[in-house]
């Protein structure tokens, strides 16, 4: 269950420290790209590598996750669109419960099916209320949950489900308005869910520049997940991991 991961994201949260999580796409990541991303990492430092997606075609997930964590040692976790997208190598899962979302099978279905897998792992488990937010494109993460999103301008409706989540058990909440979305989660919204939250908050979709995540850190991120943009612009982490430090 949760451990060490988990404990070094309320530590940073305790000393109201803020973390950045980058996001690996296995499907558009090879794995002789990982020395050069390393490097990069050993520069700009995010708090922990996430591995995975709503869809993934490629076979080198495991490879992937062995490279990371060969060449790293920053904590590589999971972050899964289904049971299939299990490593045993990772150091930890976000184990998604869509929150946000009324299909049984994201809810507790496929949990069933990756328990097993993950007790024989012993991977940490980090139980994370997942919420996808309606950001202006339909995202992957939507289409393959089967799941409306949170509407953007419908703040009280993300509060409500934040805090159920928070009351059911969950250890962090993470609102995504899912993979290059057209806008980032509105600043309203983080700021109304902070306010009403105890455990740590996670926001990603659609962070493209230093502006933005800095914007989601004041409105209350505690950690911020970065994809796209740094997929794009390997040169972009400088200035995210420079909007972090400002308030570290
Ligand atoms: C997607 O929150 C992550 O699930 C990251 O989103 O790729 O838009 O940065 P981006």
């Amino acid at each position: 269950m949760a451990g060490e991961i988990y404990h070094q994201i309320i530590e940073t949260k305790s000393r109201r420290k803020k973390s950045l999580a980058i996001l690996i796409d296995p499907d558009k990541t090879g794995i002789n790209e990982v020395p050069k991303l390393v490097e990069l990492f050993q520069e700009n430092k995010p708090e922990i590598i996430l591995v995975g997606g709503s869809l993934i075609t490629s076979n080198h997930l495991d490879e992937l996750v062995a490279e990371l964590k060969a060449k790293t040692h920053l904590p590589v976790v999971l972050f899964p669109g289904n049971s299939l997208h299990i490593s045993p190598k990772a150091d930890g899962i976000l184990f998604l419960s869509l929150i946000s979302g009324r299909n049984p099978e994201f809810l507790i279905g496929q949990h069933v099916n990756a328990a097993p897998i993950l007790k024989k792992a012993g991977i940490e488990v980090i139980p994370t209320g997942y919420m996808l937010i309606d950001c202006g494109v339909a995202t992957t993460a939507n289409y393959m949950s089967n799941t409306t999103p949170i509407p953007f301008h419908k703040p009280e409706i993300a509060v409500c489900t934040a805090m159920a989540g928070e009351m059911l058990g969950m250890r962090m909440i993470y609102m995504d308005g899912g993979s290059g979305a057209d806008k980032p989660i509105s600043l309203e919204m983080v700021k109304k869910v902070k306010e009403n939250l105890g455990i740590p908050l996670i926001i990603g979709g659609g962070i493209r520049n230093g502006t933005m995540a800095k914007n989601a850190y004041e409105a209350g991120a505690d950690m911020i997940v970065v994809g796209t943009a740094v997929e794009k612009n390997r040169d972009l982490l400088q200035e995210i991991c420079e909007a972090k430090n400002s308030f570290n």
